[in-house]
C-alpha cells in the first residue's frame, strides 16, 4: 500500500496529457499469481496544454514483468518506476504499449483491485483500484474501449465474467478455458470489472418499452439461488421505472449482478457487471427483514440507474463525485417512493440525513457536496456527497417541477452522453432546459455546513395578513469561515383552527394558488405576506423537507400537537411529532443534569395515545411517529453532552411511555400480531413496523406477560423481521438462551449472523464491551470481513453510545485498537470506523480528553494509511 499524504485540489485540475483509445486485457488467473497483459493504444491529448509531458501510468503493488513500445521491448533506461507510477518520458504522440504485470489476489486484504473471496476472484476499481491491476492512466476522464480475455482453470473458475458482451470462448491445455468480453461503450477504468469462480445464476428478463429483451443474470454461490428472487424483481422494476420516469433504457443485451460476501461497501456499478455485497442481493422471508428487502430494492435500483447517471455520463474528476452519486441517490429515492410509500420513504431519508449528514456537516470532516480538496478520495464517499447531494438534486426538481426536471435530464444526456463532466455541467443543463437562473443555487455545491432558517410569523388581525420573516445563516466549517446566502426552496402551508389548509395568496397576487407554496429564499432575510387569511393560522413549514436545513420556529407544544394531528403533509405531521419529542428529550436532559426527576408531560403522552387509538391512520406513519429520536441525533443538539445521561433520559421517557400507554400499546400489538402468514406487501410491512414498535415499548415493562410475548414472538415467527424484533428486545433482557438458539440455527448463514453480532453490539446491558470482545473470537467473526467488522465493531462504536462512551474510556481504547489493527489490513474500513471519534468536541470535557488521547495515539502510529491519517488528523485539527 502506498501512503501518499498529499492533498489534491479541485482547482488544480488539468486535462490528461495522454488519452487511451483501446485497452486489450488478458488475465491469466491464479489465486496467488495472476498475470495481466495489457495492450494500450495511447495518444497525446490535444486538449492538454502540456505538449511534452511524459506518459505517466498509475500503478500500485504491481510487479512489472515486461514492457514493449510499438512492438519492441522498451530498454530499462527509457522508463522509470516509482511505487505509484510507470513513467515513459520519451514517447511519440501515438503509441502502442504492451505491459505485463503480476499481482497476488490472495494477499490483497484491502479489497481494492483483484482479490479473493470465498475461493472466487472479484475486482473493485472505484475509485483508484484499477492501478492495482495494471499500469494505466487511472482517472475518470480517460475513457477507453475495453476488451478482456480471461484464462483460468476450468474446475476452480468455471464462470468467467467481465464488462459488455461475451463474444467468444474456448478451451486450452492444462484444464484451462478462456472467455473473451468486449465492452462496446467507452468507459473510465474505475468501471472495469472481472469475476471468476464457482457461481450459479438466476436468470430473468425485461422487455423494454421498445420491445427489446434484456437478460438479467444474478450470480451467487451455490445454495443461495433461492434468495435471489427479490433482487431479480428489483432489477425488473428498476428497468421499467427508469423507462417510464426518464425514458432511459438499458443499453446492453445482458445485465449481470454478482454477489460477494467480502465487499467494502454496498455495491458497485461496473458497466454491465455490477458487483454487490451479498447483503444487498440475498433475501428470503426467514433470513431477511423487511428493511433488508427495502434495502435490496434501493441498492439494485441505485446501481442499475448508474448505467446512465455515472456510466454513460461520468465524472470528469473525483471532486465531481456527487454528479453521479447525488443524482443517482435522488433517483433511487424516487424509485423507492414510487414502489412503496412516498411519505415513509421521505421520513426515513430525512432521519438518516439528520442523524448522519448533519453530524458530518457540523464536525471536523465537513466538506461541500463538491469538495475542494482531499487526501484520500475513498474518504469522500460520504453522507454529504451522497445524501446531501441527493437533497440538492431534489431541490432542483422542486424548483423546476417534475416535467422541467425531466427536460433538464434530457438536455443533460443530449449534451454529455459518452463524456466525463462536472457538477456545473449538470446544473447548466437543468437551467438551460428551463430558461432559469441557477447561479446562486450552485453555492449548494461549494458551501459546506447545514444552513439554518430562523422564521417568525406574525398575524395582522385587521389586515387579515400573515407574514413570515425568514432569516438564513450557515455556521462556519473547516476552511470556510464566511458563508454566502443560498437559494432555498421553502415549502409552506397555513392551517386554520379547524385543521384545514388555507388557500395561499401572496400580497400582490390576484388569486390563491393552492395550499402548499414553495417560497424561494435568496437574500439573508426575506419576508412573505399572505393575504386573505381569515384567522390566526398555524404555519406548516418546510413541508416534505423541501431543503436540507435546520429550522427554528417558535411553535408552542400545542401547535406541534395540532400539526401532528392536522397537517395535510404527512412528512410535516411526522416532523411535528419528532420536533416535540426532540424538544422534550433535550429539556429533560437538562432537568436530569440538575438532579431532578425526568418525566414527559401529559400533553405529549396524550398526543401519542391519540395516534394509537385512531383507526384510519397509516400504521407505518404511526410507527415512525411513536419512535423517539435516536440518541445519535440528540447528541448533535446538546453541547458538552454526557452520552450516558442522555441514554438514561431517553430510556426513562421510553419506559414512561410504555407504562402510561400500556393499554393502547398492548391492544395495538395484539391486534396486529394476528398470526397471519408472512407476506412482503406494503400493507403488511407497515403493520409489522407498528407491531414491532409496540413490542419494543412493551419490552420496557417488567412484567411476566411481556417476557411471554417476547418468547412467543421469537419462537413462533415465520419471518426474520418479527423474530429479530423479539430477539433485539431479549438481548436487552436476559435472552442468553434465545441468542444461543439463534446462533445454532443460523451459524451457516453469514448475513443472519451479522444481525446476531449487531444485536449484541447494540445491547444496553452492562458488560457490552466485554461481550463484543468475546464475540470477536467467535468462529463466525473475521476481522478481514467488512460486513463482520461493521456488524460487531461498527455497531458498537457508532450506535451503542452509552457503552462506547463509557466513563472509564475503555470503549474509546477498544475503538482505537481496532482502527489501528484494521488499518494494516483494510484502510477504507479502518477510516470508516475512525469516524466514531469525529464528534469528540461535542462531548463533555472528561470524555473529550480521553477521545482526543485516542485520536493522538492513532495519529502517532507509524505507516498509517492515507485514509486513516486524513480522518484522524482532520479530527484533531478542527
Ligand atoms: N460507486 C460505488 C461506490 C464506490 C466506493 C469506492 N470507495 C457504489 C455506489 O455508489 O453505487
Ligand atoms: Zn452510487
Amino acid at each position: 500500500m502506498t501512503h501518499h499524504r498529499q492533498a489534491i485540489h479541485r482547482l488544480d485540475y488539468a486535462p490528461p496529457a495522454f488519452l487511451v483509445d483501446r485497452v486489450d486485457l488478458t488475465f491469466d488467473l491464479g489465486e496467488t499469481f495472476t498475470r495481466v497483459t495489457s495492450r494500450l493504444v495511447v495518444e497525446r491529448n490535444k486538449q492538454s496544454s502540456d505538449t511534452t509531458a511524459p506518459l505517466t501510468l498509475d500503478g500500485e503493488e504491481l510487479e512489472l514483468e515486461s514492457i514493449k513500445l510499438d512492438g519492441a521491448p522498451l530498454p530499462r533506461d527509457r522508463y522509470q518506476i516509482t511505487d505509484s507510477a510507470l513513467i515513459i518520458p520519451d514517447i511519440e504522440d501515438e503509441a502502442i504499449l504492451e505491459i505485463v504485470t503480476r499481482i497476488n489476489p490472495a494477499a490483497n486484504t484491502c479489497l481494492m483491485g483483484l482479490y479473493q473471496s470465498g475461493g472466487n476472484l472479484f475486482t473493485q476499481c472505484e475509485a483508484e483500484g484499477f492501478r492495482r491491476i495494471t499500469y494505466y492512466i487511472d482517472r475518470p476522464d480517460v475513457m477507453a474501449r475495453f476488451t478482456t480475455t480471461i484464462i483460468a482453470d476450468k474446475t476452480k473458475y468455471p464462470v468467467l465474467l467481465s464488462n459488455g458482451n461475451r463474444i467468444s470462448e474456448g478451451t486450452m491445455d492444462r484444464n484451462r478455458h478462456w472467455v473473451k468480453w468486449v465492452d462496446p461503450f467507452r468507459k473510465p477504468s474505475y468501471l472495469f470489472a472481472l469475476v471468476a469462480g464457482k457461481l450459479v445464476s438466476l436468470c430473468g428478463q425485461h422487455t423494454t418499452g421498445r420491445g427489446k429483451t434484456v437478460n438479467i443474470e444474478i450470480f451467487v454461490e451455490a445454495g443461495n439461488l433461492d434468495k435471489c428472487h427479490h433482487a431479480l424483481a428489483a432489477a425488473q422494476k428498476a428497468m421499467r421505472w427508469d423507462e417510464e420516469r426518464f425514458g432511459l433504457e438499458y443499453d446492453l443485451d445482458t445485465y449481470m449482478i454478482v454477489a460477494t460476501s467480502d465487499f467494502n461497501m454496498g455495491a458497485m456499478e461496473n458497466k454491465g457487471l455490477n458487483i454487490f455485497n451479498t447483503k444487498f442481493v440475498l433475501a428470503k422471508p426467514d433470513t431477511a427483514t423487511d428493511a433488508d428487502f427495502e434495502g435490496i430494492d434501493a441498492v439494485v435500483a441505485h446501481e442499475y440507474f448508474h448505467n446512465w447517471t455515472g456510466n454513460r455520463v461520468t465524472c470528469r474528476d473525483w471532486f465531481q463525485l456527487s454528479l453521479k452519486e447525488g443524482l443517482t441517490v435522488y433517483r433511487d429515492q424516487e424509485f423507492s417512493s414510487d414502489i412503496g410509500s412516498r411519505a415513509v420513504q421521505r421520513i426515513q431519508n430525512v432521519r438518516t440525513l439528520r442523524e448522519m449528514q448533519f453530524a458530518e456537516d457540523a464536525g471536523p470532516q465537513a466538506h461541500p457536496v463538491r469538495p475542494d480538496t482531499y487526501i484520500e478520495i475513498n474518504n469522500f464517499y460520504t453522507m454529504t456527497v451522497y445524501e446531501k447531494g441527493a437533497e440538492v438534486v431534489r431541490m432542483i426538481a422542486t424548483l423546476l417541477g417534475r416535467e422541467g426536471f425531466r427536460k433538464g435530464m434530457e438536455l443533460y444526456f443530449n449534451r454529455h452522453d459518452g463524456k466525463a463532466v462536472t457538477c456545473d455541467d449538470f446544473v447548466a443543463a437543468m437551467a438551460d432546459a428551463n430558461g432559469i437562473d441557477l447561479e446562486q443555487f450552485k453555492r449548494w455545491y461549494s458551501q459546506a455546513g447545514t444552513p439554518k432558517l430562523n422564521i417568525d410569523g406574525a398575524y395582522d388581525e385587521q389586515a387579515k395578513t400573515f407574514t413570515l420573516t425568514v432569516r438564513q445563516s450557515c455556521p462556519a466549517t473547516p476552511g470556510q469561515e464566511n458563508k454566502q446566502p443560498l437559494h432555498i426552496p421553502l415549502a409552506v402551508g397555513l392551517i386554520d383552527r379547524r385543521g384545514q389548509d388555507l388557500p395561499l395568496q401572496l400580497a400582490g397576487e390576484c388569486a390563491p394558488t393552492g395550499t402548499t407554496r414553495v417560497l424561494e429564499l435568496r437574500r439573508p432575510v426575506e419576508t412573505f405576506t399572505f393575504t386573505q387569511v381569515p384567522c390566526l393560522p398555524v404555519p406548516s413549514l418546510l413541508r416534505d423537507f423541501s431543503a436540507p436545513v435546520r429550522l427554528d420556529y417558535a411553535w408552542s407544544d400545542e401547535d406541534l400537537v395540532f400539526l401532528m394531528a392536522h397537517d395535510s403533509d404527512a412528512f410535516a405531521r411526522w416532523e411535528a411529532a419528532n420536533a416535540y419529542a426532540t424538544r422534550l428529550l433535550i429539556g429533560q436532559y437538562h432537568v436530569a443534569a440538575e438532579g431532578a426527576t425526568v418525566a414527559a408531560p401529559v400533553d405529549f403522552l396524550e398526543a401519542l395515545r391519540s395516534l394509537l387509538v385512531q383507526e384510519d391512520l397509516d400504521p407505518a406513519l404511526v410507527a415512525l411517529m411513536l419512535e423517539l429520536p435516536s440518541e445519535r441525533m440528540l447528541l448533535e443538539e446538546i453541547p458538552d453532552v454526557d452520552p450516558a445521561r442522555l441514554h438514561q433520559v431517553c430510556l426513562a421517557i421510553k419506559q414512561q411511555i410504555a407504562r402510561e400507554l400500556r393499554p393502547e400499546i398492548l391492544r395495538t400489538y395484539l391486534a396486529l400480531n394476528n398470526g397471519e402468514p408472512y407476506r412482503y406487501t406494503s400493507t403488511d410491512v407497515a403493520r409489522r413496523s407498528l407491531k414491532n414498535v409496540c413490542l419494543a415499548y412493551l419490552a420496557e415493562l417488567d412484567e411476566a406477560m411481556v417476557s411471554e410475548a417476547l418468547l412467543n414472538q421469537y419462537s413462533r415467527a415465520d419471518n426474520m423481521t418479527d423474530r429479530l424484533a423479539a430477539l433485539k428486545a431479549l438481548a436487552n433482557r436476559n435472552g442468553e438462551e434465545q441468542l444461543a438458539d439463534f446462533a445454532t440455527r443460523w451459524k451457516d448463514d453469514a448475513l443472519v449472523m451479522d444481525k446476531w453480532f449487531a444485536l449484541q453490539a447494540q445491547s444496553r446491558r452492562p458488560g457490552a464491551l466485554s461481550r463484543v470482545q468475546k464475540l470477536m473470537e467467535h468462529p463466525a467473526f473475521s476481522i478481514r470481513n467488512p460486513n463482520k467488522v461493521r456488524a460487531l465493531i461498527g455497531t458498537f462504536c457508532h450506535q451503542n453510545l452509552a457503552h462506547f462512551h463509557a466513563e472509564d474510556g475503555y470503549g474509546y481504547a477498544f475503538a482505537a485498537d481496532r482502527i489501528i489493527e484494521l488499518d494494516r489490513l483494510n484502510p477504507q474500513i479502518a477510516a470508516r470506523l475512525a469516524a466514531c471519534f469525529n464528534r469528540w468536541k461535542q462531548v463533555e470535557p472528561k470524555r473529550r480528553a480521553m477521545m482526543r488521547e485516542e485520536l493522538e495515539r492513532i495519529a502517532g502510529e507509524e505507516n498509517l494509511s492515507s485514509d486513516t491519517y486524513e480522518i484522524v488528523t482532520k479530527a484533531l485539527q478542527a
